[in-house]
C-alpha cells in the first residue's frame, strides 16, 4: 500500500510555488493510499520566527490545506511539533549521518550564504529532520517540488545507513514524486530564482492570500522581455521569465505549455498578462475565501489538528518502538 507524506513550513505566507509545486499535487494522492500532510513547524524555527506569527501561520497553513481540497476524512493533517517522535528519530538518524553528506546540501549553502559560521546547527541538520519526518511513517511516496529532490535522495541514503547498521529491511526507501506542470515556480522578479516565501521582495511572489488587486498588480509588474510569445517550447528555454509565466498559466489551466503557446503565440505580454491574472484569480480567489472562512473558527481548526496529532502519533509510536529495540534502548 502507498503511504504518502509531505509538509510545508509555516515560515511565511504560502506562495503560488507551494501551491503548484506541492499542495495541488497532493489532492489526487489522498485517494491512492494513506496520506499524511504535515505543517513542519520544527523546520520553520531553523530561521528565527516571531512566536505569535508562528502560531497564526501554523493555523493558516492548516486552513489553506483544507481550503485547497485536502480532506481530513481521507488524509491526516497534523503539526510536526505535536508529534515529538519526529525530533527523537531525527537525533537517532543524525548519529548515522556523515557530515560529508550534509556538506553537499545546496539549500544550506543558499540559506546560510556568507553567514555560514553564524548559521544555526538546526539549519545545517534540517535534512536529517526531514528524513525523520518521512521515515517515521515508513513512507513510500513523497510529493514535493523540484527544490527538495536533493533532500529526498539524502533521506534514502540515511534510511540505507540505518538499515545497514541495524536491520537490512527496516526502513522503506521513499520515492520522491515531482509532479505537475510547474514543479519549480520561479520568482516574478528574476526567472532564474525560485519563488520563495522568504524573498525580501513581496513583488517576487504571489501569496495565497493576496487580493485580486495585488495579483493584478504583481503580474503587471512581473519582469518579462520585449519579445512576443514564441511558437515553440524550445524558444522559451532562453527566456526564463517568459517561460515561468507560460508554465504558471499551463499549471493553473491544467494544460500543457504547448497548448498555451498554441493559443498565445505572437501575443505581447500586454495581452498575455491580463489573461494570466484573470485565470490566477479564478483559481486562487475561492481558495482564499475558504481559507478565511476556516480561520474564523480557530477552535475547530485546533481540534482538527489534535485529531490529526493522535492518528499520526499512533503510527509514529509503532516505528519508534521498533527503532528503540533495534538500537538497544531500554523500553
Ligand atoms: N517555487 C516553488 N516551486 C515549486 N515548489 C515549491 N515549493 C516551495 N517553493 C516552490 C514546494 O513547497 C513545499 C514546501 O516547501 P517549504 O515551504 O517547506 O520550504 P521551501 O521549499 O524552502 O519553500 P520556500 O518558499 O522557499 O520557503 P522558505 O522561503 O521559508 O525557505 C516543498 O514541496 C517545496 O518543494
Amino acid at each position: 500500500m502507498k503511504r504518502i507524506f509531505s509538509g510545508i513550513q509555516p515560515s511565511g505566507n504560502l506562495t503560488l510555488g507551494n501551491y503548484l509545486g506541492a499542495i495541488k499535487n497532493w489532492i489526487p494522492l489522498q485517494s491512492q493510499g494513506e496520506a499524511l500532510f504535515c505543517i513542519v513547524d520544527l523546520h520553520a524555527i531553523t530561521i528565527p520566527q516571531d512566536p505569535a506569527s508562528l502560531k497564526s501561520r501554523t493555523l493558516e497553513v492548516a486552513a489553506t490545506y483544507l481550503a485547497s481540497g485536502i480532506d481530513p476524512q481521507n488524509a491526516i493533517i497534523f503539526v510536526q511539533s505535536q508529534v515529538p517522535q519526529h525530533a527523537e528519530l531525527a537525533w537517532i538518524l543524525s548519529c548515522l549521518t556523515p557530515l560529508g553528506w550534509l556538506n553537499r546540501m545546496t539549500q544550506f549553502k543558499d540559506k546560510a550564504g556568507k553567514q555560514r559560521e553564524q548559521a544555526a546547527l538546526g539549519l545545517y541538520s534540517y535534512p536529517v529532520l526531514q528524513a525523520a519526518d518521512i521515515l517515521l511513517y515508513q513512507t513510500t511516496h513523497v510529493p514535493v517540488g523540484e527544490d527538495q529532490k536533493q533532500h529526498l535522495e539524502l533521506a534514502r541514503d540515511i534510511a540505507g545507513a540505518f538499515n545497514r547498521a541495524y536491520n537490512q529491511d527496516f526502513f522503506t526507501l521513499p520515492e520522491p514524486q515531482i509532479l505537475g506542470i510547474a514543479p519549480r515556480v520561479m520568482s516574478l522578479r528574476d526567472g532564474t530564482k525560485k519563488m520563495s516565501k522568504s524573498d525580501p521582495s513581496d513583488l517576487s511572489r504571489i501569496n495565497m492570500m493576496d487580493s485580486d488587486e495585488e495579483i493584478n498588480q504583481k503580474i503587471r509588474k512581473a519582469k518579462t522581455d520585449p519579445e512576443p510569445l514564441p511558437e515553440s517550447v524550445e524558444e522559451l528555454t532562453t527566456r526564463p521569465e517568459a517561460q515561468n509565466l507560460v508554465t504558471i498559466y499551463a499549471a493553473l489551466a491544467n494544460c500543457s505549455v504547448e497548448k498555451v503557446l498554441e493559443e498565445y503565440k505572437g501575443s505581447l505580454f500586454s495581452v498575455f498578462k491580463p489573461q494570466l491574472s484573470e485565470l490566477m484569480i479564478s483559481v486562487l480567489a475561492p481558495i482564499r475565501a475558504e481559507t478565511k472562512r476556516r480561520l474564523q473558527d480557530k477552535n475547530e481548526l485546533e481540534s482538527l489538528l489534535r485529531s490529526g496529532q493522535q492518528k499520526a502519533s499512533e503510527k509514529a509510536q509503532v516505528t519508534l518502538k521498533e527503532v528503540r529495540e533495534l538500537i538497544g534502548f531500554l523500553s
